[in-house]
């Protein structure tokens, strides 16, 4: 039977149910299995919706006294019970038929619709290519070359115009840290965010830290030369401290799991040895303990292990890039 069909024959039972029967079982249990389907996904795209929509069963915490909002969907958020002790059975079972139903709608239509622009070698664009394979969700990845500027992404970006672009529905969205909180919001399996505002503040701290004085920090190591470099490289040095400082008694920024700012931080897990060996000195050292096995924390995770760029072809691009910057006189 489709869910539309189950959830339609629930309301007609809950109906005909008398209030002080309502505590009694009057109605099929929910089956965990679904049936065919007669829409024109496919097999193997069924399956994985199956897989997403099981795991995802509306956040019920009995403890909460709270309704929770379950959003996937900015255009469409729906508030679930947070307790099957706040509702009569029928009714809890109809919520949670309802919310299967219209968030597998939902998976149908977004696997299909979310595209990147990214280039291959962005340490932006390799955020969101990070957290859309974390959630398991199909997109189609467009390379753009920044030396000239596709129409399209002067279209979707005008702003900034850069890359990374998601353009879910249609609909573009910049920026990779709001990407990868769109993305997380979007789809709530595996989620990269804690659930505690202030945990989730510091995330989002954090990230931009990475962002604002971390990244131009080794930027300018990167380009400058003589006393600039000096200077450079001594803020690089405190800014990594304070990194250091943050993952103290943690296997990760967010705790035991990755989240957002993990992924901002993640380019030092391997582009930071790009630069080290460019460049021709070594920052991460015995000074950073704990950033070193926060590397290699990070970099056994298979799915960012399996998604870096090729070390030897980012070496060739800094290298030129270095050359550009540091002309041989
Ligand atoms: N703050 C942006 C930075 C993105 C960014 O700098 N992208 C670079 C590629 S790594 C870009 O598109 N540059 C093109 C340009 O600056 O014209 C983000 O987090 O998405």
């Amino acid at each position: 039977m489709l869910d539309l069909e189950r959830i339609v024959e629930n309301v007609e039972l809950l109906n005909q149910v008398e209030p002080n029967e309502l505590n009694e079982p009057k109605y099929d249990e929910p089956s965990t299995k679904s049936e065919p389907e007669t829409d024109s996904t496919n097999a193997t795209e069924q399956a994985e919706i199956e897989k997403d929509t099981n795991s995802l069963e509306p956040r019920v915490d009995p403890s909460a006294t709270e309704p929770l909002e379950t959003s996937f969907n900015p255009e469409l958020t729906i508030l679930m019970p947070v307790s099957s002790n706040t509702m009569k059975k029928p009714e809890f079972s109809i919520m949670m038929d309802m919310w299967k139903f219209i968030h597998k709608q939902q998976q149908v239509y977004c696997v299909k619709e979310v595209k990147l622009l990214k280039t291959w070698s962005s340490l932006f664009g390799l955020r969101p290519v990070w957290v859309l394979k974390l959630k398991c969700i199909e997109y189609e990845s467009i390379d753009e070359d920044l030396s000239s500027k596709s129409a399209l992404l002067l279209q979707l970006n005008p702003i900034y115009k850069k890359i990374p672009v998601l353009v879910h529905n249609g609909k573009p969205i910049s920026e990779s840290v709001v990407i990868l909180e769109y993305i997380n919001q979007t789809w709530t399996q595996n989620p990269i965010m804690p659930q505690h505002s202030l945990e989730k503040a510091r995330q989002q701290f954090w990230a931009k830290f990475n962002d604002e004085k971390l990244l131009p920090s080794i930027w300018s190591v990167f380009t400058k030369e003589g006393k600039e470099r000096e200077e450079a490289m001594e803020e690089l040095v405190e800014n990594l401290k304070l990194a250091e400082e943050e993952l103290q008694g943690k296997r990760f920024f967010r705790g035991d799991k990755i989240g957002v700012a993990d992924l901002a931080f993640g380019w030092l897990a391997n582009l930071m040895s790009v630069f080290e060996q460019v460049i021709g000195f070594k920052v991460i050292d015995g000074r950073f303990l704990l950033l070193s096995s926060w590397i290699q924390h990070f970099l056994e995770i298979p799915t960012i292990k399996d998604n870096w760029p090729s070390h030897h072809k980012l070496i060739l691009k800094y290298q030129a890039l270095y050359e550009n910057f540091h002309p041989l006189k």
